[in-house]
């Protein structure tokens, strides 16, 4: 694989972190910059020494949305031979946990990256917004679905139609973020949550997310014969047995991730 040109990536324990590096455009997304990151997300989501992974954005911002260089001359039809979205879409089929820690601007594209995330940490002073339609276009890598199931239709169409910024306050009101935190505690707070996560079964973490995933897709009954099923798998790792054993000894239970 090339050398990344716009992430930096970085092992921290059982951290797999990846950091948009292009501060000098708020980390404008270009289609390359997109295939770095699902790339380093794919490694880490392959390599088992990795429980979880972090993004973040080097400089004065997580992301200011997509490179608008790169699109102020694209077609239906370049658009439709490029696929830009197929990268994207690889973002949903990572099955470990996805933490993003933003701050600055979160806009667009980088606003759709983080809710691609599983899990968002931003500083009070984050800004999130879908500026799309200041330009004459609208969210396309996901903006309008994953905003919607988030905070309800009438206030995503607010949002999307006046493209204007919504503070930190106001995405944690909404539920769009877990947690808002000072700006120099942002990444030990997003670490501790992620080597936290990172130190449990890997199976069950996994499956998890698998079945949480299943509740924005199928009837509840649907849903609960999913999880069930990814209930009875557990039963079949070391660390159930371990972690059951361990409890009925009273001593900590020591995962090996299987
Ligand atoms: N694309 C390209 N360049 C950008 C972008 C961007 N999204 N955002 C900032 N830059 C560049 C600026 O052009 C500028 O470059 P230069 O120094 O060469 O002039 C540099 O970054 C610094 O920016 P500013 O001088 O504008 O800095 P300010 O502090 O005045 O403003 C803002 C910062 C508010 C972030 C402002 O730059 C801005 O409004 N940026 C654009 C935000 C935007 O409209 N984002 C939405 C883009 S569309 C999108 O995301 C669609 C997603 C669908 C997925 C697409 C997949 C193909």
């Amino acid at each position: 694989m090339p050398m990344p040109q716009y992430v930096k990536t970085a092992i921290d324990g059982a951290v797999g972190r990846i950091i948009l590096n292009r501060p000098e455009r708020y980390n404008a997304l270009n289609r390359a910059m997109i295939r770095e990151i699902v790339e380093a997300m794919e490694q880490f989501d392959r390599d088992e020494t990795i429980g979880a992974i972090v993004l973040s954005g080097a400089g004065k911002s997580f992301s200011a949305g997509a490179d608008i260089d790169e699109m102020v001359e694209a077609t239906p039809i370049t658009m439709e031979l490029l696929d830009p979205f197929a990268d994207w879409d690889r973002i949903s089929r990572v099955k470990k946990p996805l933490l993003a820690a933003v701050h600055g601007y979160v806009l667009g594209g980088g606003f759709e990256l983080a809710l691609a995330c599983d899990l968002i940490y931003a500083t009070d002073a984050t800004r999130f917004g879908f500026p799309e339609v200041n330009l004459g276009v609208m969210p396309g890598a996901g903006g309008t679905q994953r905003l919607t199931k988030r905070i309800g239709r009438t206030r995503a169409l607010e949002w999307l139609w006046t493209g204007e910024q919504m503070t930190a306050d106001q995405a944690e009101r909404f539920g769009l973020v877990n947690r808002l935190v000072e700006a120099d505690q942002l990444e030990a707070t997003v670490l501790t949550v992620a080597h936290r996560i990172a130190a449990q079964p890997k199976m069950s973490v996994r499956l998890i997310k698998d079945a949480v995933d299943k509740a924005g897709d199928l009837s509840i009954q649907d849903g609960m014969e999913h999880e069930r099923r990814n209930f009875y798998l557990l039963f079949a790792t070391d660390d159930q047995t371990e972690g059951m054993q361990a409890f009925l000894e009273k001593r900590q239970p020591t995962f090996k991730g299987n």
